[in-house]
């Protein structure tokens, strides 16, 4: 490390890297190459993916400062390994519950490499709602369409491959309690780690053309200051809400992120 100037890291010193973020968070991505969030509606199956997926590696604590349960585990797929983060249930990520507040917190400030966002395929319609609301936050999203077995009991079948050409993610259909589906979940989650899928989330644009360009003039600002943001107009659609955790996010410098890639330019 010694090769690493002082004066070329003068820019980025004081700024947080992913990992700093996820120790604040009460997580280490230390000997991990993948973070991976599972986000969803309450009793849509998350945990029953999250113990398919890691089996007997978990761990359990509390988030920080939190009464909520914070569950993690690992799993190696493809020669890489991956963390998984058994995120609370809930119905939306405006941050009103504690469940909300550390679920959005996790997806915004923890920088999930990949978030999998369990939906009930019995209930699709009202899944979207938060499936849509995390697609405004993250570009790296697969969609776990869970609990097919019960859809077809109920004669409802989904066009995955439809549902995925809407929403601009991967949909893998599961069956979590008989374990079905999980190889296919481990796959889609991999390509979009490594890249070698490419996201384009569907992104809601019905405000009145006066919403619009106020969104876009703030945007272009929150862009100026974080280049890196992926989420800007959701950012600023969240201060024009008057949304107080992301106002004291912005006066905290929460969004300025090391970028750990520009240090290794840097080096030599
Ligand atoms: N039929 C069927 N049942 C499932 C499937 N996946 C999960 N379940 C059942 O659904 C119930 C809820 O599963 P959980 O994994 O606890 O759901 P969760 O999303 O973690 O729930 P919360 O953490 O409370 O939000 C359990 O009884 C599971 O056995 C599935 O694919 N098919
Ligand atoms: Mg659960």
């Amino acid at each position: 490390m010694s090769d690493i100037g002082s004066s070329s890291l003068d820019q980025t010193e004081g700024l947080k890297t992913q990992n700093d973020r996820l120790k604040q968070l009460g997580l280490d991505k230390k000997d991990f190459d993948f973070i991976i969030a599972l986000a969803g509606n309450p009793n849509t199956g998350k945990s029953t993916v999250f113990n398919n997926l890691t089996g007997l590696h978990q761990h359990t604590g509390n988030w920080p400062g939190k009464t909520v349960t914070q569950a993690t585990g690992s799993y190696e797929f493809k020669g890489y390994r991956y963390k998984v983060v058994d995120l609370p249930g809930t119905y939306s990520l405006l941050a009103i519950s504690e469940d909300e507040e550390v679920a959005r917190d996790f997806i915004l400030f923890g920088g999930p490499d990949v978030t999998v966002i369990v939906v009930d395929a019995t209930v699709l319609e009202r899944n979207l709602n938060l499936a849509l609301q995390v697609l405004e936050i993250t570009n790296n999203v697969v969609v776990d369409l869970n609990l097919v077995d019960e859809a077809e009991r109920h004669k409802i079948d989904v066009d995955h491959e439809y549902l995925s050409e809407l929403l601009g993610v991967p949909v893998v259909p599961t069956s979590a309690r008989y374990d079905k589906g999980m190889d296919e979940l481990m796959l889609a989650i991999h390509k979009v780690a490594t890249g070698e899928t490419k996201c384009k989330p569907y992104r809601i644009k019905t405000e009145s053309p006066m919403l619009g360009q106020a969104l876009d003039t703030l945007a272009e600002k929150i862009e100026t200051i974080y280049p890196q943001l992926l989420n800007a107009r959701w950012i600023a659609m969240r201060l024009l809400d008057g949304d107080e955790r992301i106002i004291q996010a912005l006066r905290d410098d929460e969004f300025a992120m090391r970028d750990d890639s520009m240090l290794e330019s840097h080096k030599g």
